[in-house]
């Protein structure tokens, strides 16, 4: 997709922080860390927001899980606890239009962080 940001990313254009990435998904440091551990892992796939995941994704977004969980074990967070979330559209205060789940820990996290 032309003019995403996470695309560009994915397609190596763009420079990231890469800790993790298959066929399939990328997880790279968010630039602007809200916690001592926070990355974003994005499906390679072009999807704007949760609200165009058709069911054709949905084994893929379960997939992501088994990331998530591998990532905070490498990451040294899966014992002390993460968040994992999705921001969906302007009330969440989504910015960037390509899907991503932020997995935020290493400390405790107030409640709206993120
Ligand atoms: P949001 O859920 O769309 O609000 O989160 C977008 C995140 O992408 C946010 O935490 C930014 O710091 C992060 N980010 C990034 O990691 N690299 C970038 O080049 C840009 C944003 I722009």
């Amino acid at each position: 997709m032309e003019n995403c940001l996470f695309c560009s990313i994915v397609e190596g254009k763009i420079p990231s922080k890469k800790v993790y990435e298959d066929d399939t998904f990328l997880v790279f440091h968010d630039i602007q860390p809200a916690a001592p551990v926070h990355v974003l892992i994005i499906p390679k796939k072009h999807i704007a927001t949760m609200n165009e995941v058709g069911s054709e994704d949905y084994a893929m977004i379960g997939e992501l899980h088994r990331v998530a969980q591998q990532v905070a074990k490498e990451l040294g967070v899966a014992e002390t606890g993460y968040r994992l979330i999705n921001n969906c559209g302007p009330d969440s205060g989504q910015a960037v239009y390509h899907i991503h789940y932020h997995l935020l820990g290493g400390a405790k996290l107030g409640l709206l962080a993120q």
